[in-house]
């Protein structure tokens, strides 16, 4: 009998020291597409992710905020599962590093260790410079360094320590590279790892006296794991190291470990390719199958990191796409362009307007546009039923063929970028397809019936194979097509290996899809998650400030507060004389203004507020030229947060009507004489 197929992957566990950005979504959304693939591949998935909860980083981050490490740490879980969920991960085990079963893995793997290779661990003085933030050993002299990721002073650290003898692992490292050389990939990945070992290793550190927020060692309560050997561990107790019966495993564990795949960040490949290989072996447990480590997700060009500040947060992404939209397609967007965007294994660079542009390039006029296109023919042409065709059409082929390679040649070697573009390529083809054949236009002839049945056919079901292959990216929209192509149940649970061309049956019942992927606004879009990125990167202002309220701070600079009234969210509730005295509103007067190249709707006004001179971006361009605002008074809300919009200030909002349907901009002005800088109240 066949073997049962399992499919173990992990993420790295993620340091709860502050809440997730883009880049550290990339790592799950990744892993969550490999699951969702390896499921319908018939494998029976377990993926792990969790919080990395111990160490300096956490301790000196909640004595900031003053509150304990727990309470922080509790906090910042939560912003990471609530994220997941957000984003549609699916998960099947969370792992945190505070919980006692992963306690209870830590000590069972040193003991585990020290009865099979007593000589692996010994005491020692250490004196080296730590970074903090990085959890790295920068050297060992106690001479000042600076950290090799982050580039900041690394910490002086003198102390007796458990060491690991990592130097008695060299050669088996270097065998196992050399056996087994896809143990990590990509393959210039593995020859940095190689050239590493082969300079020589040095025993490393592997438990803190120093610290208090850590698992105590077993019999020696005085020192605490090392966070790497605590962290790495997560990867065996978040599926039952350290809980059955014989202190070593669960019945999880057994079925699941060895993990088939290590997904990482490039930057932290040493700890997964040299450390825990060495921590395994000499724990005598097996190797994972393999580590892959990918590139980063740039912002401007340098690593999105939280210690720089240069990031971009995937919930306002998500949402404001599901706002203006008016639909579910938040989550498709950003996986798609990530997906899609960065060749996976290299570096990728990340910009809001490339997302959205890709967005209704890619998914509105691509995928969108043909699903609604085909099944709108169907609706009218043939009664909603599929229709049965007579020959196969010179599409059939160029699907069936790219089946195959779009999942073995990308998919199953985790190249996205390319198992993406195989997938729109065969969009393409059938796009050119409907341009040759026209159906529209011999629909209304009884003598092309046969061809129509054939035309309409064959799109449909190379529709139905489109969505199958990019559930694994777009599992939100895929699922809506495939529904609306009357297919049941979850496209989830289909098998590839089952997918062939004819699947699709005549006389299947079909309906219309309400748009797939609603076309946007860049610039529109564009605000609304800068506005929501804001809301992000100061609370208190979005809690209670001028101005605040995620939903209904959108506009804020762009001259419209009649639409921000309007906006969904803002509801009818009634405020108090105190509520709107909160909101300073002065005179203004225009000095100049200007375009801002690229912004179809913003305007840059320079407007006199009797004590200075305020540069404002207001959302008006469509109803004003700027030189026809100098002179004219306006109302300006003064103190209102300054934010950025295409990467300018603004320091106010001009208030406006927002007039008939299309909400064309309307400026409050003053008929009388007033002096700029005059309360209007
Ligand atoms: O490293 N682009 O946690 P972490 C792409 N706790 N990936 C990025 C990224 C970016 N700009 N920024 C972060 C840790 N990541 C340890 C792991 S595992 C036993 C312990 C990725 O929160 C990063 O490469 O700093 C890593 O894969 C993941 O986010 C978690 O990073």
């Amino acid at each position: 009998m066949e073997k049962p197929k399992k499919f173990y992957l992990t993420t790295p566990i993620y340091y709860a020291n502050s809440r997730p950005h883009a880049g550290s979504a990339y790592t799950t959304i990744v892993c969550d597409a490999i699951a969702r693939y390896k499921r319908m591949r018939g494998y029976e998935v377990a993926y792990l992710t969790g919080t990395d909860e111990h160490g300096v980083n956490i301790e000196r981050a909640a004595e900031k905020l003053g509150i304990s490490p727990a309470e922080l740490v509790d906090r910042n879980q939560k912003i990471f599962r609530d994220l997941w969920k957000l984003l549609g991960i699916q998960q099947t085990h969370f792992i945190r590093t505070t919980s006692t079963e992963h306690a209870r893995a830590v000590q069972t793997l040193v003991r585990r260790t020290l009865r099979r290779t007593p000589h692996a661990i010994y005491k020692a003085k250490y004196e080296g410079r730590y970074c903090i933030y990085d959890n790295l050993y920068v050297s060992d002299s106690p001479e000042p360094a600076n950290c090799q990721i982050c580039g900041r002073p690394a910490e002086l650290i003198s102390e007796e320590n458990y060491f690991f003898r990592l130097s008695a692992y060299q050669d088996k490292l270097l065998a196992l590279y050399r056996e087994r050389p896809d143990f990590v990939e990509p393959d210039f990945r593995l020859n940095e790892v190689k050239s590493f070992v082969e300079a020589g290793l040095k025993d490393v550190s592997i438990s803190r006296k120093s610290i208090k927020w850590g698992i105590p060692w077993p019999d020696d309560p005085e020192h605490v794991f090392y966070v790497w050997y605590d962290a790495l561990t997560s990867y065996m107790s978040g599926i039952g190291f350290g809980q059955g019966a014989d202190g070593d495993a669960g019945p999880e564990f057994k079925k699941f470990w060895p993990a088939d795949l290590h997904m990482i960040g490039k930057e932290i490949i040493r700890f997964h390719a040299v450390y825990w290989p060495a921590f395994l072996m000499a724990a005598e447990l097996p190797l994972p199958d393999k580590i892959f480590a990918h590139g980063w997700l740039l912002f401007e060009q340098e690593k999105m990191s939280k210690s720089k500040g240069n990031i971009a947060h995937p919930e306002p992404i998500v949402k404001a796409f599901d706002e203006i939209a008016g639909a579910n397609v938040g989550n498709d967007a950003l996986r798609y362009y990530l997906l899609r965007e960065v060749v996976f294994g290299q570096d990728g660079n990340f910009s809001r307007e490339a997302l959205i542009t890709r967005y209704n390039a890619d998914l509105a006029n691509g995928l969108g546009n043909l699903a609604s296109r085909v099944l709108a023919m169907i609706e009218s042409y043939f009664e909603s039923r599929v229709p049965e065709p007579t020959s196969d059409s010179s599409i059939t082929k160029f699907v069936s063929s790219s089946l195959e390679s779009i999942a073995r040649e990308h998919y199953d070697r985790y190249r996205f970028s390319a198992a993406v573009r195989d997938v729109w390529r065969l969009i393409a083809q059938v796009d050119a397809y409907l341009v040759q054949e026209q159906p529209w236009k011999i629909a209304g002839d009884p003598v092309h019936r046969p061809r129509l049945r054939e035309v309409l056919y064959s799109a449909a079901e190379a529709l139905r194979i489109i969505a199958a292959l990019a559930h694994p990216v777009l599992p939100d929209a895929t699922q809506q097509i495939w529904r609306c192509l009357g297919q049941p149940g979850r496209l989830a649970d289909l098998q590839l290996d089952s997918l062939a061309w004819g699947g699709l049956k005549a006389g299947t019942r079909i309906t219309k899809p309400d748009a797939v992927f609603p076309r946007v606004e860049v610039e529109e879009l564009s605000e609304r998650i800068e506005a929501m990125e804001n809301d992000i990167r100061n609370p208190a202002a979005a809690a209670g400030g001028p101005g605040a309220g995620a939903p209904t701070a959108a506009p804020a600079g762009t001259g419209s507060a009649a639409t921000t009234a309007a906006a969904p969210g803002a509801g009818n509730a009634k405020i108090t004389i105190d509520d709107f005295a909160k909101v300073e509103l002065r005179v203004g007067v225009v000095k100049s203004a200007e375009r801002i190249p690229n912004a179809d709707k913003l305007l840059k006004v320079f407007v006199d507020i009797g004590d200075e001179v305020r540069q404002v971006l207001a959302g008006i361009a469509m109803a004003y030229a700027p030189e026809d605002l100098v002179g004219r008074k306006v109302v300006v809300v003064t103190n209102l947060a300054p934010r950025k919009m295409r990467g300018q200030e603004s320091n106010g909002m001009l208030l406006a009507a927002s007039a008939g349907a299309d909400g064309k901009p309307v400026l409050c002005t003053f008929a009388e004489e007033i002096a700029p800088g005059s309360k209007v109240k």
